[in-house]
């Protein structure tokens, strides 16, 4: 009776082990890449793709316009390329207009090929981010 009880123990720690090994491994950074691929493949099919060019010089200027087109709810996903001065967009043309994209924007300083820039926002940015306002962004 007693061993009986003690196989039976062990098998309860046994599966223990298992299932918290296995939750483990599905928070690994590996997994979650694929967790995030797919989650991504999801986004880009709900969504609608577009790009535009907004003016802006480096990394700062990247995370500053990245972050006002994703503050609007439904603004998916956004990538700006610092090169090619484009922002690639994926939203939801049910929740979003793309002109209100512009327009968060632009009023966060960065000028868009529809949205001038906000005067009193481009003053604000930092040095090293008051692009010159007569940059072309149809540069490939
Ligand atoms: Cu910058």
């Amino acid at each position: 009776m007693k061993t009986k009880f003690k196989i039976i123990l062990s098998l309860i720690i046994v599966l223990l082990i298992v299932y918290f090994l296995r939750d483990m491994s599905f928070n690994d950074p590996a997994n979650s890449d694929v967790n995030d691929a797919k989650a991504e493949a999801i986004v880009e099919l709900m969504g609608t793709e577009t790009s535009f060019g907004v003016k802006g010089n480096c990394k700062m200027c990247k995370k500053t316009i990245e972050a006002s087109a994703l503050s609007l709810e439904g603004v998916l996903k956004a990538d700006w390329d610092v090169k090619t001065k484009q922002v690639s967009l994926v939203y939801d043309d049910q929740m979003i207009d793309l002109i209100s994209v512009h327009k968060a924007i632009s009023d966060s300083g960065y000028g868009t090929d529809l949205n001038e820039l906000n005067k009193e926002a481009y003053d604000n940015l930092p040095l090293c981010c008051q692009y010159d306002p007569d940059m072309q962004t149809d540069i490939n």
